[in-house]
């Protein structure tokens, strides 16, 4: 697996550098709307600690990673009144991850409406 690059998108905006629509912040994770939703409420959660994704990253970074994708399922199940969520994560271009900062994605989803792509 490649090294962590600290020029990535998400880490530009963990540092500011580029702004973000934040929904959930606390010591650990960052949540944020995704810009290319694939459906309404599409949120990210990423780690504040550096990692590439899931299989670099630090136990305890992923504990307070799967933290946060509860809390902010559950503020998204009832901010889009949700029946369901999509929640899933991409390791590397073969697995189809795009941004190479470990995120989790969470989509909010009803009976009959699909995912857009
Ligand atoms: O896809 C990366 C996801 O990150 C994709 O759904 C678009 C989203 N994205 C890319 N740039 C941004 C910014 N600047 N803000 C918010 N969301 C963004 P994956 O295939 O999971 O690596």
């Amino acid at each position: 697996m490649p090294a962590y690059d600290p020029d990535n998108i998400f880490a530009k905006i963990l540092r500011g550098e580029i702004p973000a629509h934040t929904v959930y912040e606390d010591d650990h994770t960052l949540a944020f709307m995704d810009v290319m939703p694939q459906g309404e409420g599409h949120t990210l959660v990423i780690p504040k600690a550096p990692a590439r994704g899931l299989l670099d990253a630090e136990p305890e970074s992923l504990a307070a990673l799967i933290r946060s994708v509860q809390v902010v399922g559950r503020a998204v199940t009832a901010a889009f009144d949700a029946e369901g969520l999509t929640i899933f994560q991409y390791n590397e271009p073969a697995g189809g991850q795009t941004v190479f900062h470990l995120h989790v994605h969470i989509i909010p989803r009803r009976e009959g409406v699909p995912l857009k792509r």
